[in-house]
């Protein structure tokens, strides 16, 4: 018998960004600048944990509530919880939420404080990522009980059959044996009866709870010269489809091409749909070997799914980057510097990573603030947006398990926030197109202890550059 309970712990949780589930944002709540930190439970229903850092003190009150996206749920919010303030630190606030069902939910947090109040909304998707296994523990106490409870039920029966109706102390005669062996063997079926009814039963419910555990889309690809050819397929998770997908920062696919294992060359491409759930991307000149792919898309519910998948190419002699698409390298990870903050761009260029001298933690939301210097060592003064924000940054691990592409909005998409209706596609990124700061920061947080490598992206001066950094995280 399969026993499986709706508590956690057995799969790797594989999602939107890959392996990286907790949700960072940060942006304003009317004048209030907050980060906001999500850590989404691993099997629906589920509590959700908030932590709200306000960025200014002035902040009085915090209250928090959960809602679908879409739907008629939507509409109907029911009461906010107010957040508790943390009596240590007083512009940190923190909540439990119950998400109720699987999808695209929000979180409405609803700010007070001297400047007046201030709403903002936090896409978070809701899913199963996990099972639980009962314990061995419990399985290697149940298990005797129900067979000694079983056993008993059998031999009562026998007993009862046998000897009820004799005064004490006089002994059955062979008829009353053997009607009582009758009885005994009847009961036992019976009982592996009802044994096997309720296996039955639990094995469904179990099914049933299985079909509701998050599964990737996977990611078909095949060259073809030039070209690279992707195909989404749905392993069959809940109802959700592969042609319902809406732009997020102005393409319908982010795909991230790592050149493996060294991970020394990156590629942010933009492929074209073609055909249903089928994109085509022209590829750039690629040297022969492994690439791990991750395609980024957004279905129209405001749903993030990242679909992956690890090819082997020949050299491919491509076609120059066009447009967005964009291309980086590093150096091979294996033995990378930790703790380098400075990546030499092209012209002369630096990006550095004002990263400050303490150990990263995992599970730990951060600012991860990237600086861009000229030549002359000042800060740049010819940012641009790219694809509609400052940055673009991808968190890999090396063992491609944690992949997550994050904008200085976090780690949320651009296209889910604009679902949530109260942020406006302009707001939180700059409107105009030139004379950025050169600064760029991006919420997030490492999903466990390791090593990453982070590709951070910027343009300047009509190009896109790419700083590659590496992180050593702790528990
Ligand atoms: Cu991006």
């Amino acid at each position: 018998m399969r026993l499986v309970a709706a508590t956690a712990i057995c799969a790797i949780p594989l999602f939107a960004h890959v392996g990286s589930p907790d949700v960072f944002f940060e942006g304003e709540a009317g004048p209030y600048r907050l980060l906001v930190t999500v850590r989404t439970p691993q099997v629906i229903p589920g509590v959700a944990e908030v932590e709200i850092r306000s960025a200014s003190p002035d902040v009085r009150q915090v209250r928090i509530v959960p809602l679908p996206i879409t739907g008629p749920g939507a509409k109907f919010a029911p009461v906010p919880d107010l957040a508790r303030r943390s009596e240590r630190d007083l512009q940190f606030y923190t909540g439990s939420l119950w998400l109720m069902s699987t999808g695209s939910w929000q979180v409405r947090v609803a700010v007070d404080g001297t400047r007046g109040p201030g709403t903002v909304s936090v896409p978070v998707p809701a899913l199963s990522t996990r099972i639980l296994g009962m314990q061995g523990v419990l399985e290697a106490i149940l298990i005797p009980l129900a067979l000694l409870l079983a056993g008993g039920l059998v031999s009562i029966v026998g007993a009862g059959t046998r000897e009820a109706q004799l005064e004490p102390g006089v002994e059955p005669d062979g008829a009353r044996v053997r009607r009582a062996r009758t009885a005994m063997a009847v009961t036992a079926l019976v009982v592996a009866g009802a044994m096997w009814l309720g296996a039955e039963w639990w094995n469904l419910e179990a099914g049933d709870y299985q079909r509701n555990v998050y599964q990737p889309l996977r990611l078909q690809a095949t060259p073809n010269g030039d070209r690279l050819v992707l195909h989404l397929e749905d392993p069959g998770w809940l109802n959700r489809q592969t042609d319902d997908l809406v732009p997020d920062h102005y393409h319908l696919m982010h795909l991230y091409v790592i050149h493996l294992p060294a991970m020394d060359q990156v590629w942010h491409l933009h492929p074209q749909l073609t055909a249903a759930a089928t994109f085509t991307q022209v590829l750039p000149p690629m040297p022969a070997g492994r690439y791990a792919l991750y395609g980024d898309i957004v279905h129209a519910s405001g749903f993030p799914d990242t679909a992956t998948a690890e090819i082997e190419l020949p050299a491919v002699a491509g076609q120059p980057l066009e447009g967005d698409d964009s291309t980086g390298r590093g150096p091979p990870v294996a033995g990378a510097d930790t703790n380098r903050s400075v990546a030499v761009l092209a012209d002369g260029y630096r990006m550095v990573w004002e990263r400050g001298p303490s150990a990263l933690h995992a599970r730990q939301p951060y600012e991860f603030r990237f600086l861009l210097e000229n030549p002359a060592g000042r800060p740049a003064s010819d940012l641009e947006l790219y694809m509609g924000m400052q940055g673009h940054a991808a968190f890999v691990s090396p063992d491609g398990r944690v992949f997550a592409h994050v904008h200085p909005s976090g780690t949320v998409p651009m296209a889910a926030l604009i679902l949530v209706g109260d942020t406006d596609p302009h707001a939180g990124h700059m409107t105009s197109s030139t004379g950025l700061p050169a600064q760029v920061s991006f919420p997030y947080g490492f999903p466990k202890p390791g090593s990453y490598r982070l590709f951070v992206q910027v343009k300047r001066g009509g190009h896109i550059e790419t700083g590659t950094f590496d992180a050593r995280v702790e528990n």
